[in-house]
């Protein structure tokens, strides 16, 4: 009895190691803030990327003949560089294959190094800081516009199109919020504007009201603010609070579906202007379904509303997937290549990127808020 049970054993045993030699485990990493301020964002994020996954493995993948089973190792960096930095080291230490991610520029840049050094490709979704992709890291891309073009647009629409002519700027000292506002400063001054007023504060701050005091007295036309929503929400409250009923823009950081919630019934319809690092076009029947479509089984996987990036996020990782069917390998030094070579037709539109790791052709879409709903203006490129 004893020796028949073995023998089933071995062939359990046998079978399994069978079936793995067939199978190719890619491990997939995703860093985002799940904690702190916006977390939100940051779980926005995984989800997209979470979707992909599941999708993937319910498809049933082939990678050089073998069915590939995707995993996602998923890290909290808390919007912090050194966590960052540790989660990255921790994922280089898993051996991922690839990873998406990190949110916020401030992340994102010191991480891409340790990406860099490992060899595993990394694409970021949303960190809009131009350095990330112009340190030579053949390792880096990203799929959505930077700063330049998101302050360059927002500063020549808040002078050409509102009418804008005098501005007070405030960013929150990171590496995304200084550099857009910084793009923003610029475009606005050579579009004719001037820059009342420049003010700073931090991305954990709640309390503005001694900057928004200095700022109402230069009485601008616009008060643009370079960081994120979880800042920005207070900052509308506080402006209403103290009679500021200027405009108020930004860029892809504030422009969330939370940001009404965050500045409590203090925005009235259209003051705020904002701009995602993306987007389809709206004459585009096609591409506005399949986003049509993305969001409602968004939403009835993870019964939330996407935020801003979790699309860019699943694209992210269906091109490093397509990546490595084309390559016949998810070993990163074979799949690299072909990632740089990508043609790949998302739900955010065509993805393939220049010979910094930038998405090439990299749209723009402007957005406003009305009845406590996020409304687009057009798309821009
Ligand atoms: N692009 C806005 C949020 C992420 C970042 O670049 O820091």
């Amino acid at each position: 009895m004893q020796v028949k049970l073995n023998l089933v054993a071995v062939a359990a045993l046998i079978a399994a190691g069978t079936a793995s030699a067939q199978e190719v485990v890619v491990k997939i990493g995703h860093v985002g803030p799940t904690s702190g301020a916006i977390a939100h964002l940051g779980k926005d994020n995984e989800n997209g990327a979470r979707m992909a996954i599941d999708e993937l493995n319910a498809k049933g993948v082939m990678i050089g003949g073998k069915k590939a089973k995707f995993e996602l190792l998923a890290e909290d960096d808390g919007a912090d560089p050194k966590q960052g930095t540790a989660a990255a080291q921790k994922l280089v230490d898993s051996k991922v294959n690839g990873v998406v991610g990190h949110l916020n520029s401030g992340t994102t840049i010191p991480a891409s190094k340790i990406y860099f050094d490992a060899g595993i490709p990394q694409i970021s979704p949303s960190a809009t800081n131009p350095k990330y992709t112009r340190q030579g890291y053949k390792t880096a891309f990203r799929v959505v516009a930077d700063d330049t073009q998101l302050g360059g647009t927002l500063g020549r629409y808040a002078v050409k199109e509102l009418k804008g002519k005098t501005f007070a700027v405030i960013d929150d000292r990171t590496a995304y919020g200084q550099g857009v506002a910084e793009e923003f400063s610029k475009a606005v001054k050579a579009s004719g504007g001037s820059i009342a007023e420049q003010q700073f504060t931090n991305d954990k701050a709640t309390d503005f009201t001694a900057i928004l005091t200095a700022i109402k007295a230069k009485k601008p036309d616009v008060v643009f603010f370079g960081g994120m929503d979880a800042v920005a929400g207070p900052m509308l409250r506080q402006m209403k609070q103290l009679g500021i009923s200027a405009k108020f823009m930004g860029g892809d950081g504030i422009c969330s579906g939370e940001l009404p919630k965050l500045a409590a019934g203090s925005m009235a319809d259209d003051q705020v202007v904002c701009a995602e690092a993306g987007g389809v076009d709206p004459k585009d029947a096609a591409a506005t379904k399949a986003m049509d479509d993305f969001r409602a089984k968004f939403k009835a996987k993870f019964n939330a509303d996407v935020q801003i990036y979790a699309p860019y996020v699943y694209d992210s990782v269906m091109v490093m997937a397509e990546s490595m069917v084309k390559a016949g390998s998810a070993d990163p030094a074979k799949y690299l290549p072909a990632l740089a070579k990508a043609s790949y037709k998302g739900v955010t539109g065509n993805i393939s990127f220049d010979e910094k790791g930038d998405i090439k052709n990299g749209a723009l879409t402007l957005y406003t808020y009305k009845g406590g709903n996020k409304s687009s203006m057009g798309v821009v490129r």
